[in-house]
């Protein structure tokens, strides 16, 4: 096993990274920008160097700066988090060429999941759903018209270089297609310097239900349920539970063990997530991500699985600790992500933190890197505290939601708490009936 690993991150995945390693007996090094000098994580890990100021790309995305880092310190291995470089092939490469370890998949693994057109015609190949579209990109509006002439109207015209929701463009009808088609196009070069698009029928009300998967790099992979995330705002993610509230045990079965075997024939290593929309009962795979996902404690509180020492694990040449056989859903989790921002409109709110109290009790887990005096810096993600509830059902993992909300204290800045008390009061929450556009609408009512 290693016998250092260097956390290239900051905030609560820092956190949750060095937690895991002190658990497994590894020390750890923190790097962080000139603004975080008194951030947590830098307290928490074994050893912490400076790696630049305070913009991202000068500091937690400058690959340079962060092999020095583990040149110094002696760092065999570098966990990435997730967002930062945590899907960039690129570092995945150096590193392995440095002879230091990536934890995560391999890079060729991560830049055929970043091509989106490649990501869909491999999970094709491998026997998972798609959405019905083009067979990779679309190269003209003739190709366009004549694929909706098969597949009907309303389509989406999507980046190969996109996901996550940037670069789309909708057509409802023959009307819409040629600028919907020059749009996106022209974003895409734009936003990627690739104006590579493809296109798909569009599902209009799915919900948005994404599979864990989890492979040793040697063949072995299991997958460990669905995570509905369906409440997003521009596709920013709020609240994600698991189970899935419509997803029945057969069906996750089913599209689980197409999603383990497609991990298991490309020697998947380390945790991975294929995104589906669902529609009438129907998986459509959409996009694969190769990141611990910033919702992975849902999946970890109904499994009883440390998601992050398994990737150590793996990482370091051991097997999985649990096998699909071994896991067994255990009641149902919901997290919240509780942001630094003005609601409504959601600007970052950043500043000092006046008071913290952090809730507590049976079946709470806090994640965060927040404490009393602490001044949020206004370069990074919004995101400030997650918020992950257990309990026996769903109906009683709201109520303790709720109770954990009520405990939080996060004075000297604007949360996202009262959207969270306030959607908890909703009778279509409470119900689970919701699908990807109902967050948007609530809020244009309700805010
Ligand atoms: C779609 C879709 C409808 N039909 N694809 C948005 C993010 C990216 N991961 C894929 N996205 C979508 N792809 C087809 N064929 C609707 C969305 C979408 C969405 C998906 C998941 C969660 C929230 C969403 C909000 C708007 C649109």
């Amino acid at each position: 096993m290693f016998s250092k690993i260097l956390v290239a991150n900051r905030g609560e995945i820092a956190l949750r990274v060095i937690r895991a390693a002190r658990e497994m007996g590894i020390p750890t090094v923190a790097v962080h920008s000139t603004a975080d000098t008194d951030a947590m994580h830098v307290r928490m890990a074994d050893e912490a160097v400076c790696i630049g100021p305070p913009p991202g790309v000068e500091s937690y995305l400058s690959i340079p700066s962060i092999i020095s880092a583990c040149e110094i310190t002696g760092a065999q291995a570098i966990h990435p988090g997730y967002g930062f470089l945590s899907e960039n092939a690129g570092f995945a490469q150096i590193i392995e060429d440095h002879d230091l370890v990536f934890i995560g998949p391999t890079a060729e693994h991560i830049r055929i999941m970043g091509d989106k057109i490649a990501a869909k015609r491999a999970m094709k190949e491998l026997g998972v759903p798609c959405v019905p579209g083009s067979d990779g990109s679309v190269p003209n509006l003739h190709v366009a018209e004549a694929l909706c002439g098969e597949i009907g109207f309303p389509v989406i015209i999507k980046a190969t270089a996109g996901g996550g929701g940037r670069g789309m463009k909708v057509a409802s009808g023959p009307e819409d297609l040629e600028k919907a088609f020059a749009t996106a196009r022209a974003e895409a070069k734009a936003a990627f310097a690739n104006d590579e698009v493809y296109l798909e029928k569009y599902l209009s009300t799915p919900r948005h239900i994404e599979i864990q998967i989890f492979g040793d790099g040697k063949g072995n992979a299991v997958h460990l349920g669905e995570r509905d995330c369906s409440l997003q705002r521009r596709h920013q993610k709020v609240l994600e539970e698991a189970p899935g509230p419509c997803i029945s045990n057969e069906e996750r079965g089913k599209i689980g063990e197409i999603c383990a075997n497609a991990a298991k024939n490309i020697n998947y290593s380390g945790a991975g997530t294929v995104e589906f929309l669902y529609e009438n009962g129907e998986f459509f795979f959409i996009e694969m991500n190769t990141r611990l996902q910033v919702e992975h404690p849902v999946t970890e509180a109904i499994l009883g699985v440390d998601l992050v020492q398994e990737q150590i694990r793996v990482a370091g040449g051991l097997p999985m600790s649990f096998s699909q056989d071994g896991l067994c859903i255990s009641g149902h989790a919901i997290e919240v992500r509780i942001n630094a921002e003005k609601v409504p409109g959601f600007s970052p709110c950043p500043g000092r933190i006046s008071q913290y109290h952090a809730p507590g009790g049976l079946g709470v887990r806090m994640d965060s890197a927040l404490y009393g005096g602490y001044a949020i810096p206004p370069y990074y993600d919004s995101l400030i505290a997650k918020l992950i509830v257990h309990a026996q059902d769903r109906t009683a993992a709201l109520a303790r939601l709720d109770r954990a909300l009520d405990e939080l204290i996060v004075d000297g800045v604007d949360t996202t708490v009262p959207l969270h008390k306030a959607l908890l009061r909703e009778p279509d929450i409470r119900s689970g009936e919701y699908n990807i556009h109902w967050l948007e609408k609530w809020l244009e009512s309700n805010l």
